[in-house]
């Protein structure tokens, strides 16, 4: 198989595009403009209900505060159709942005009542710690997707308030990398690491079974608490007891150092490094050299930092022997095994070389992942094959709209359109039929957890603007 040209930086439509797309209607050839209107009707719907004064929440239901890496997607999607609130949704999450330039994976909306959240505001305590924001936030990240997301919609429909806007993100984005890349490099080699499997977004992934199982816990522990998740959604699709407990007790002992990060090596339970979140990195550092261009500032270090991310996320993530990006448990120095959707998601980087390109196709057309031309099933989070695969919980087999988006994303910028355009059939038709469900069957396509989510909602608009 081809892999087309690898290390472009050249593609239009990757993650780091560098031409804007005609303002637009949905593409006239996906399905019938009919059905694109309405897809797109209900997806405006979607985003305006979960719209809250200054932030999109992911789900009124499940996730009623703000999500760092939902309001990057839900921002992309809004550039098509309201791009004023797109750059406030990133306004308000970076005004919560800590003294050290860590972004907050939950931002708290003081408004809602104790318990319409957990681990809410008093579980995570964010007051005591040092250079916290005057609002409430967790202590944790998500992957930095952000200047990713302002560039794309800048380059959307350029304006003077985008440039504005871009101007007064670009310290806070250069800020958010330095924390990843600075406090967080606690293997030393120059790439981010987790301290909780939330850190990753996919927090149920099968990929953090192993580095879950050395977490000492009990599921007793959750007796003292109120699981908000089970009462909005199915049980049987969410993480068990055992693993809330294991989240609860990494939340706990990094709260206890005031979410510190000096000597994290010898102390904290969960440490790993993730291929999607350093490969997020890797492209905000892309992102952030052509916002630097706009905004007067230098690009060069950008670029060179984009460089050297993607050269050590190749030398320390990718295994020759399964011809994949695995996560690296930095407790035991060893790649993790599960072959999951993170595998593929380093091909987000325009510059990453041909080899890993060709390998990351490879092993997302094989039966693993199902990626083709056209697609008979959705794209799964997690190996198909895998004795572990589970069709119904959450981060371990259903398809989620984000992380088709970003392998679309990348196969855009590496130039497939082929396989980008079944997998943007693929993700169109499951939102055309199933509606803006949380996540999807990954063989029926019926929808699962939350029925109105804001990130299904806004990259279903993204991929049919960009068809
Ligand atoms: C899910 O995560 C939260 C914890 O952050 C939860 O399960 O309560 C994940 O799907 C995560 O990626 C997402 O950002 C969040 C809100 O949509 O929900």
């Amino acid at each position: 198989m081809s892999a087309g040209p690898a290390g472009g930086t050249g593609a239009a439509a990757g993650l780091d595009a560098t031409a804007g797309r005609p303002d637009g209607d949905p593409s006239p050839g996906w399905d019938g403009a009919e059905r694109a209107a309405g897809l797109r009707r209900l997806a405006v719907a979607t985003l305006d209900g979960n719209w809250e004064h200054d932030h999109t929440v992911p789900s009124r239901t499940l996730y009623p505060h703000q999500w760092s890496w939902d309001s990057a997607f839900i921002a992309v999607g809004l550039a098509h159709v309201r791009p004023e609130r797109a750059w406030r949704e990133l306004r308000t999450l970076f005004a919560a942005q800590w003294a050290d330039g860590r972004v907050p994976h939950i931002v708290f909306n003081p408004a809602l009542r104790v318990g319409s959240y957990f681990p809410g505001p008093e579980f995570w305590d964010s007051a005591r710690a040092d250079g916290a924001p005057a609002s409430s936030t967790s202590g944790i990240v998500q992957p930095p997707v952000h200047a990713a997301a302002a560039w794309l919609i800048h380059r959307r429909a350029p304006s003077e308030a985008s440039v504005r806007a871009l101007r007064w993100l670009y310290p806070r984005l250069v800020a958010q990398q330095r924390y990843l890349t600075g406090r967080r490099d606690v293997g030393g080699a120059g790439l981010a690491c987790l301290v909780h499997p939330w850190e990753s977004g996919l927090d149920n992934s099968p990929a953090w079974d192993a580095p879950m199982a050395g977490v000492p816990a009990d599921a007793a522990v959750m007796r003292a608490y109120r699981r908000h998740d089970t009462a909005h959604a199915d049980a049987a699709h969410r993480p068990t007891d055992l693993d809330y407990a294991r989240y609860v007790a990494i939340v706990a002992s990094y709260r206890e150092g005031r979410y510190g990060d000096d000597g994290l090596a010898g102390r904290h339970p969960f440490l790993v490094e993730c291929p999607l979140l350093n490969a997020a990195l890797g492209v905000a550092e892309q992102a952030l050299a052509r916002i630097a261009a706009v905004v007067g500032a230098d690009p060069g270090p950008h670029r060179e930092r984009a460089a050297r991310i993607t050269a050590t996320l190749v030398d320390r993530l990718y295994d020759p022997t399964t011809g994949t990006f695995h996560p690296r448990d930095l407790r035991t120095d060893r790649l993790i095994p599960a072959r999951t959707v993170l595998g593929l998601m380093p091909l987000i980087l325009p510059d990453l070389p041909a080899r890993q390109v060709r390998a990351v196709l490879t092993e997302a057309c094989s039966p693993r992942f199902g990626l083709a031309s056209r697609m008979d099933r959705p794209l799964p989070t997690h190996d198909r094959t895998a004795p572990d695969f589970e069709p119904l919980r959450y981060w371990r087999g259903p398809s989620w709209l984000n992380t088709s988006w970003l392998l679309w994303r990348g196969l855009l910028t590496h130039r497939r359109p082929d396989l980008a355009a079944g997998l943007r059939e693929s993700m169109l038709g499951l939102v055309a039929r199933s509606g803006c469900h949380e996540y999807f069957h990954p063989d029926t396509g019926a929808g699962l957890g939350s029925p109105a989510f804001s990130w299904t909602a806004s990259l279903a608009l993204d991929a049919l603007a960009e068809g």
